[in-house]
C-alpha cells in the first residue's frame, strides 16, 4: 500500500488498520468498492456510492442500499485483481481481500495461492485436475507458472543442487487441512524427476506402510497421522488402520497361525464403536500394505513377525484380571487371551503372568516384589500393548531405511519433507453442556462430531503439540522476517527495521530451567506422592508473574500461544509424563523367544538409559534412571530443529475450509482464523513493504545493449519516472558472486499499484 511505502516507521499494524478510516483519504484514492462486515463476522462486497463527513453511501450486491459509518469499510481490491496467483499483488491487503481472494481461486480449483514466500494450500476435498505427469511436466519445463507443490518441489530441487544446501519443505496446518495429502503429491514430484522407478518407485511405496501403521480415523480426518492410541480411542474413532486391514484382510493361513478375530472381538477395537471408514475396503489395503512390503524388500518372514506383534496387542487387550486376596491385588485370568499372547511374542504364561501383576523394586541391595492392584495391573498391561506398538512402528521405518538405504545414496544431500501436526486447541468453554444436549439432539452427526470433539479437553498431549509448534512458528519467524531483515542489511540497503510478533517469550515459559513448565513437570513427575492438583498448584505458584502465563480454576491453567490462548487440564499431565513402561516388561520382552520382542527390549533399554538431551529423571524410588516423556520430547524436538536450521526452508501452509470434510464448501471465519494462527498475513505483509522483487543489474538490463547494466538500470528507473526513495541500489554479498564477479545489483522495490503500472510498461517497453 501506498500509505506503508511512504511512512517513515515500519512497523506492522494488525492488518486491519490499512483501513480508510478517515474519508478524506477514502474520497482522494477514489475508493470503488469496500468491504462491509455484516453481523455474522462475514464480509460483503459494496459499490460505494458516495462518501460525506464520516458517512459512505453503499450498494451491496443484492441491491440493498446502506449509509454507514466510513471507518466500518475496509477498501476492496479493482476487479482486475481478482484471484491473482500472489496475495502480494493486492493493492489493498485487508482481511476481507485476501479471503475473497484465496476463495475466488478455491471456487475454481485453484486450491494453491502464495502468499508472497509461503505457499497457501485449501484442501479442496476433493480430486482435483492438478496433479500427473502432464503437470509434473509442465512444472519441470516451467510453462506453467501457477503456484503448486509442484513448483516448490522443484525449486527445493534447483536450489539444493545449485547451492549445495540441504532443503527442507516445512508442511503445517490444522488437523485434516492436508499436510499428509501435500507432502505425498511433493515426493511424487520429486521420484517423478528421478525417473519414477528404482529407488523413487520405491520411496513412493513406503507411503501406504506407514500410513497404515501410523495413521487412525479421527473426527477431523479420516486418515490422521497420530502417535499414541493404542489402548484408547474416542467414541466415533479408529485405532492404527493396520489392525482393521490385518483383521479384514488376512489370509487364512495366518489367521490360523495368529489366532486372529474380527474386530469386534477385540476390546481394544471395540471401544470406540467404529469400524470402518467410508469408501474404504480394508481387505484391499491389507493387500496394498503387503505390496508395498514386498516393494521395500521387508521379508515375508519379517512381515509375519510384525504381524504377529500386531495381534498379540490385540490380544493383549483382551487379558483380564481376577482378585487374588483381600488387599485388591490382581492376577491376570490364564484364558485365552493371555495363552494367545504368550504364544505370540514367544515366552512362558507364568513369566508373562508375573509381568502383568508384580513390580520389581530395588531398596537399597535388596530386591523387593510389589503386587499390583486392577488400575496398576492394566495400566502395565496397556503400557506394554504401547511399547509394543510403538516399537514395532519404529522397527519397520528402520527396515524400510536400511533396505533402500537412506542416508547412504548419491551426492549426500537432501530434500526433508516434513508433515508436522499443527496447533491443537480444544475450546471446551465454547459450548455450555445445555446447548450441546440440544445440539445432539436436533443436527446432523458430523456437527454432534464436532461438538464431541469440542468437548475434549486440552491435555498433556496438546501441551506437547503447541510446544513443538511454538519452536516451528520462531523457525518460520526467524526465516521469513528475521533473515530477511538482515538480508537488506547486509546488502547495504537502506531498511527501517520492521516489528513482528517474537514468540520468544513463551518459548521460554515452556523451556527455562528450573522455573519454566517443562522442569516443573519433570520434578513434580519424581514426586511419588504428587497429584495434578499439586502439579497445578505449583505452576501457579512460580509462574504467577509470567505474562504467558495464567492459573485457573482447579488444576487447570492457560497459556499465552502465538496463535492464542489455550487452556490446559492437568488431568494425567504427572502420569503421561512418567514413562509407565516397568522394567519388569523390558526384561519380560528380552526374555522372549521371537525375534522381534528380544529387538523392542533392547531399544527399550537403550532409550531409557541413554539419555540423548536434557535432565535424567529419577522414576520415584525404583532403581531405573528414565527420562520423562517430556524431556524426550524435547530432545527430539531439538534435534529437529537443529536438523532444519541447517536446510534452506520452503514453507507450505495447508488452510481445512470447512469442518465437514465436504468440498465447495468455504467458511470465511475459520480461514480466517488458520491464516491469522499461522502469521501468512504477517508475511505478506512484510514481503510487500519490503523489497519483494530483486533483480541482478545484469538481468534487470539484459535487454538492454550495454556495457555497464548498473547505469543502463539506473537510467531505465529514471526514465519511467520511479523515484529514488522506491529502489535501491546495493552491493551483492553474496560470498561465491562476490569473489567471482563481485556483481552489482538493484533491488527494485516495487510498492503499490502506481509503481506495478509503471514496471509492467515497463515490460511492455522492453518486448
Ligand atoms: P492432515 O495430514 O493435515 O491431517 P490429510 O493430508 O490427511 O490431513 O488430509 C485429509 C483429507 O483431505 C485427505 O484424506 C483427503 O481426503 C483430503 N485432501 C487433502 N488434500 C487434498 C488434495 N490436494 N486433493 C484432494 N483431497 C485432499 V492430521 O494427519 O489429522 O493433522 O493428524
Ligand atoms: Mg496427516
Amino acid at each position: 500500500d501506498s500509505d506503508i511505502a511512504s511512512s517513515p516507521v515500519h512497523s506492522i499494524p494488525p492488518i486491519a488498520e490499512t483501513k480508510w478510516n478517515d474519508t478524506a483519504s477514502y474520497k482522494k484514492k477514489k475508493i470503488l468498492q469496500s468491504w462491509y462486515e455484516l453481523p455474522d463476522g462475514n464480509w460483503e462486497l459494496g459499490k460505494v456510492i458516495s462518501t460525506s463527513g464520516t458517512e459512505t453511501i453503499i450498494s451491496l450486491l443484492q441491491g440493498k442500499v446502506l449509509k454507514v459509518q466510513t471507518d466500518c469499510l475496509l477498501p476492496a481490491n479493482p476487479e482486475i485483481l481478482d484471484g491473482v496467483d500472489d496475495l502480494m499483488q493486492l493493492s489493498y491487503l485487508n482481511e476481507p481481500s485476501v479471503l475473497y481472494n484465496l476463495q475466488y481461486r478455491y471456487d475454481r480449483d485453484m486450491i494453491y495461492t502464495k502468499a508472497g514466500p509461503v505457499l497457501v494450500a485449501i484442501n479442496p476435498f476433493k480430486k482435483v485436475p492438478l496433479y500427473g505427469n502432464e503437470y509434473i511436466e509442465a512444472y519441470k519445463k516451467k510453462s506453467i507458472q501457477s503456484p503448486h507443490v509442484y513448483a516448490i518441489a522443484d525449486t527445493a530441487l534447483r536450489e539444493m543442487k545449485r547451492d549445495e544446501v540441504n532443503q527442507s519443505i516445512i508442511i503445517s496446518g490444522e488437523s485434516g487441512a492436508g499436510k499428509t495429502e501435500t507432502a505425498k503429491i511433493a515426493m511424487q514430484y520429486l521420484a517423478a524427476l528421478g525417473g519414477g522407478s528404482g529407488i523413487e518407485y520405491e520411496i513412493l511405496k513406503t507411503n501406504p506402510i506407514l500410513e497404515a501403521f501410523g495413521n487412525a480415523k479421527t473426527l477431523r480426518n479420516d486418515n490422521s497421522s497420530r502417535f499414541s492410541r493404542v489402548v484408547q480411542c474416542a467414541e466415533g474413532e479408529r485405532s492404527y488402520h493396520m489392525f482393521y486391514q490385518l483383521c479384514a484382510g488376512a489370509p487364512s493361513a495366518l489367521r490360523e497361525k495368529l489366532n486372529l478375530r474380527n474386530v469386534e472381538d477385540y476390546k481394544y477395537l471395540r471401544q470406540s464403536n467404529c469400524y470402518s471408514i467410508a469408501g474404504v475396503d480394508n481387505a484391499e489395503q491389507f493387500r496394498n500394505v503387503m505390496e508395498a512390503l514386498d516393494v521395500v524388500h521387508v521379508s515375508k518372514d519379517d512381515q509375519e513377525n510384525a504381524f504377529a506383534m500386531l495381534a498379540a496387542v490385540l490380544w493383549l487387550g483382551n487379558v483380564s484380571f481376577t482378585l487374588i486376596d483381600n488387599e485388591n491385588h490382581v492376577e491376570p485370568v490364564a484364558d485365552e487371551a493371555l495363552l494367545t499372547v504368550a504364544k505370540l511374542i514367544g515366552c512362558k504364561v507364568d513369566g508373562l503372568k508375573l509381568a502383568l501383576s508384580t513390580k520389581k523394586m530395588k531398596v537399597r541391595n535388596d530386591t523387593i516384589v510389589q503386587k499390583l492392584t486392577l488400575p496398576q495391573a492394566m495400566d502395565a498391561r496397556d503400557a506394554l500393548a504401547k511399547s509394543i506398538y510403538s516399537c514395532l512402528f519404529d522397527w519397520l521405518v528402520e527396515q524400510i531405511n536400511k533396505s533402500l538405504g537412506v542416508g547412504k545414496r548419491r551426492t549426500g544431500r537432501c530434500i526433508s519433507i516434513l508433515d508436522i501436526y499443527g496447533f491443537e486447541s480444544f475450546d471446551v468453554r465454547c459450548f455450555p453442556v445445555f446447548s450441546v444436549r440440544l445440539l445432539f439432539a436436533t443436527f446432523t452427526s458430523a456437527v454432534v462430531d464436532l461438538v464431541r470433539a469440542m468437548l475434549q479437553r486440552n491435555s498433556f498431549e496438546q501441551f506437547c503439540i503447541n510446544y513443538a509448534n511454538e519452536r516451528l512458528q520462531q523457525h518460520f519467524n526467524r526465516h521469513l522476517f528475521k533473515l530477511e531483515q538482515e538480508e537488506y542489511i547486509q546488502d547495504g540497503i537502506d531498511w527501517t527495521k520492521v516489528d513482528f510478533e517474537d514468540n520468544q517469550a513463551c518459548l521460554n515459559l515452556f523451556e527455562k530451567k528450573p522455573l519454566g513448565l517443562l522442569s516443573l513437570l519433570d520434578e513434580e513427575s519424581t514426586f511419588p506422592n504428587a497429584t495434578d492438583l499439586t502439579f497445578a498448584d505449583k505452576l501457579k505458584q512460580h509462574l504467577k508473574s509470567n505474562p504467558c502465563f495464567r492459573g485457573e480454576h482447579e488444576k487447570a491453567f492457560t497459556v499465552s500461544h502465538y496463535a492464542g490462548e489455550v487452556t490446559y487440564d492437568t488431568t494425567g499431565f504427572l502420569e503421561k509424563n512418567r514413562d509407565l513402561m516397568h522394567l519388569d516388561s523390558i526384561q519380560l520382552l528380552s526374555s522372549c523367544s521371537s525375534p522381534l520382542p528380544q529387538i523392542f527390549a533392547s531399544a527399550l533399554l537403550t532409550q531409557s538409559e541413554k539419555p540423548v538431551v536434557g535432565p535424567l529423571y529419577k522414576s520415584g524410588g525404583a532403581d531405573s534412571q528414565k527420562l520423562s516423556v517430556a524431556t524426550k520430547f524435547k530432545g527430539q524436538l531439538f534435534q529437529l530443529m537443529q536438523r532444519l536450521e541447517n536446510t534452506t526452508p520452503h514453507f507450505i501452509r495447508c488452510i481445512k475450509p470447512n469442518n465437514m470434510q465436504s468440498p465447495g464448501i468455504y467458511e470465511q471465519g475459520l480461514v480466517l482464523q488458520q491464516l491469522r494462527c499461522c502469521g501468512v498475513l504477517e508475511v505478506v505483509r512484510i514481503s510487500r513493504s519490503g523489497f519483494p522483487t530483486r533483480m541482478t543489474h545484469q538481468k534487470f538490463a539484459r535487454s538492454v545493449a550495454s556495457q555497464d547494466p548498473l547505469s543502463v538500470s539506473v537510467a531505465i528507473l529514471h526514465q519511467f519516472n520511479i523515484l529514488p526513495d522506491m529502489y535501491q541500489v546495493g552491493v551483492l554479498e553474496d560470498t561465491r558472486n562476490r569473489t567471482l564477479h563481485g556483481i552489482l545489483r538493484v533491488q527494485s522495490c516495487v510498492r503499490g499499484h502506481k509503481a506495478r503500472c509503471y514496471l509492467k510498461e515497463f515490460k511492455k517497453g522492453i518486448a
